[in-house]
């Protein structure tokens, strides 16, 4: 489907590439030029022979994806959207860096129209694209089907990336590489723009590792080649698609700032600006007009013009054959649908709360039967854990695991996914599944190791989408593991991450609709925190609502008559707070208690709403929270108390260390008993 090219004109193209990213980043005053200018021959090649995508239609499903993990060359990415077509004017890449741009300082996914993901954490990129690769074989394995060795269906796009020395170096980048190798993500194809120039300088201060090595010890088949030459950089592509079983390398030899006379080749072409005499120079050594700013050709126009013209010929081939798939695959078919449209079942509330009301477990248990019924009732959850699935109980158990082998020969028809013990990429995997469009992906670990998923967890509030963190063993109850294993500050840092809903669920019913809100109702990303102690089902006040449990917090015990104070509590301690208010009930203390499931969900309600809840005037609120709970402090008015632990927790029994720490019956209630008095 290519059209002819020759080396003069492709020349040119990729110097139109380099001249509006140095334009774009001089207009600016800030930016990276160097990294562009070096990817310039591997970036066209890809764009212009490789990659399939319509860019009048960015979410085209079929499109093949493309991850620029180096996300400090963004001026590269917007070049290219503009050179191909999509909504990038030229005065975008003239806006460059600005406020209200189209053109942020690093891609921003949802913002920019063409960028699939958001990067500029190095390493993110890289983990991320292993998630939507991994998507993509799912969705194959699962919606399309194979007549010897032709498929039909959704599922067959190939998620290509050019990562870099940083990424190289991040850990991510490892303990994503490592998975994809061991799943044998063949449609996954990476090119490392190996300029060996960082920040600092040379590589040689930090890196001296064997990069080939390290991917082909890693399962991946690796090559390598000259970054500048596009016709060794397209034979590499071709040779990458064609192997299906493995993800691939493609090593290339650049150099950074290519092109500039005095900087290229050196780190001072990393971050700074040419400025406008080594612009200008360097467009001379590029054969480029020098006083020329932001030129796209005529020539390079009009090749560009009908390169966009024949991918989008393709787009209407594949989407016949897509229809032909559609016809003869109506199931299938209505379930992909479904699935890209998150479609769940109008009864699930009822389905998932089911039988959970008088049912007294840990939220972990609960969440795991919980699970399963949501396996069975949206056929786009698929998730897994970080080899904790055990103790999670996240495994759905009617489907197997994605790397074993089913009946047909296929490796991803599973629904469970083990991550292995990454969670920094776990973090990435899920949001890159989560943006592939087709599935409702979770991860899952102990609470406490949420802060090595918390950069995947920050990205996926960024951008805004629906990625789930199952968090377990949510407190100082876990016991016996001691303080490396308790959280204490967890509850509270995922709390101040904007964007991100953290439910912290009381009992089995709350649960139950924390994954139904997850399934049903969120925008963006959701982190759950569950028990590994077993809990009291709550007693709930008559003609209780359970969609007020989406409020984020509401009354679970009112007082005739004036209170003398509230107990705002979330999770495990909803029932430490009731039975504190039951026990002083004996004295004549009488206490409202509030179970506060989301705290961000109470903060979206109407201030009517949440002043009925927690009136800011009156009787005092103490909030109660087995870990710091210092965003709670802002329900406590001028009266308040918070009642939380500013410690670190200790190795014993969980009964032992929750007695120690103030968190039973009796020492809560000396505490609030005092307070008030
Ligand atoms: C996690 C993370 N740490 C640090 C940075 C800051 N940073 C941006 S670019 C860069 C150097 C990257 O070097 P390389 O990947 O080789 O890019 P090049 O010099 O080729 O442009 C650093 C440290 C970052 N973006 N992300």
């Amino acid at each position: 489907m290519s059209i002819e090219i020759t080396p003069a004109l492709r020349d040119r193209l990729e110097n139109t590439l380099r001249c509006l990213a140095i334009d774009s980043v001089n207009a600016a005053n800030s930016g990276h030029p160097g990294a562009p200018m070096g990817m310039a021959a591997m970036a066209i090649e890809l764009w212009d022979r490789h990659m399939r995508f319509d860019p009048s239609d960015p979410d085209w499903p079929l499109r093949d994806r493309f991850v620029l993990s180096a996300g400090h060359a963004s001026a590269l990415n917007y070049s290219l959207l503009h050179m191909f077509g999509f909504e990038m004017p030229m005065g975008e890449l003239r806006n460059f860096r600005q406020l209200g741009s189209r053109t942020p300082g690093h891609p921003e996914y949802g913002h920019t129209p063409g960028i699939e993901v958001t990067t500029g954490p190095l390493g993110a990129g890289f983990a991320h694209g292993v998630g939507m690769a991994l998507a993509a074989r799912m969705t194959r394995a699962r919606f399309a089907v194979r007549d010897e060795e032709e498929w039909s269906g959704p599922g067959q796009h190939v998620v290509y990336g050019i990562v870099s020395d940083g990424d190289m170096m991040e850990g991510i980048s490892s303990e994503a590489g490592s998975l994809a190798g061991h799943l044998g993500l063949g449609n996954l194809i990476y090119m490392y723009d190996d300029n060996k120039i960082t920040i600092d300088g040379s590589t040689d201060l930090s890196f001296s590792e064997d990069v080939q090595a390290r991917f082909v010890a890693q399962g991946w088949h690796v090559q390598r080649c000259d970054g500048n030459d596009a016709i060794a950089i397209g034979d590499a592509l071709r040779v990458a698609r064609e192997e299906t079983e493995r993800p691939s390398l493609i090593i290339c030899r650049t150099t950074i700032g290519y092109g500039s006379p005095n900087r290229a080749g050196t780190s001072s072409a990393h971050g700074s600006p040419l400025g406008e005499e080594e612009a200008k120079a360097t467009k001379r050594s590029l054969g480029w007009p020098p006083e020329a700013q932001f030129l796209v050709p005529d020539d390079v126009r009009d090749y560009l013009n009908q390169c966009v013209l024949s991918k989008r010929i393709q787009r209407r081939e594949m989407d016949g054959e897509l229809a032909n798939w559609q016809r003869h695959q109506p199931e299938l078919s209505a379930e992909w649908k479904a699935c890209r449209a998150r479609k769940v079942p109008t009864d699930l509330v009822a389905r998932l709360t089911e039988g959970l009301e008088k049912k007294d477990a840990a939220t972990r248990k609960h969440s795991h039967e919980i699970i399963n019924r949501l396996a069975e009732a949206v056929p786009c959850l698929v998730g897994g854990s970080a080899d904790l699935a055990c103790s999670n109980l996240t495994e759905i158990k009617s489907s197997s695991a994605v790397g074993e082998v089913d009946e047909s020969g296929e490796r991803f028809s599973g629904r469970n996914i083990h991550f292995g013990i990454r969670e920094h990429a776990m973090g990435g995997i899920v949001n890159g599944m989560a943006l592939d469009g087709t599935f409702l992906p979770f991860g899952a670990t102990f609470l406490v190791f949420s802060d090595y998923a918390r950069p995947g967890i920050r990205l996926a509030a960024l951008m805004g989408i629906r990625s789930t963190f199952v968090f377990t063993h949510d407190s100082i109850h876990v016991g016996e593991d001691g303080p490396t294993h308790q959280p204490i500050e967890h509850l509270d840092s995922l709390r101040i991450i904007p964007g991100l809903t953290v439910l912290r669920p009381a009992d089995g019913i709350e649960t139950a609709m924390a994954w139904a809100w997850v399934a049903q109702a969120a925008e963006g990303p959701a982190a759950l925190a569950l028990t590994r102690q077993t809990l009291p089902a709550l007693e709930r006040p008559a003609g209780f609502v359970l969609e007020d449990i989406w409020k984020g917090a509401y009354v679970l015990r009112e007082v005739e008559g004036e209170a003398q104070g509230t107990l705002l509590a979330t999770g495990s301690e909803v029932s430490l707070a009731v039975a504190v208010a039951e026990r002083l009930q004996g004295e004549g203390i009488s206490l409202r208690v509030v179970s506060m499931p989301s705290a961000e969900l109470f903060d979206a309600q109407p201030e009517g709403y949440r002043n009925a809840v927690l009136p800011s005037e009156g009787a005092p609120v103490i909030a109660m929270e087995a870990g710091m709970g210092d965003t709670l402090r802002k329900y406590l008015g001028g009266r308040g108390m918070l009642y939380g632990i500013h410690r670190f927790g200790a190795s014993a029994p969980g009964a032992e260390v929750a007695a120690l720490l103030g968190f039973t019956p009796e020492k809560a209630a000396e505490a609030v008993r005092n307070h008030l008095s």
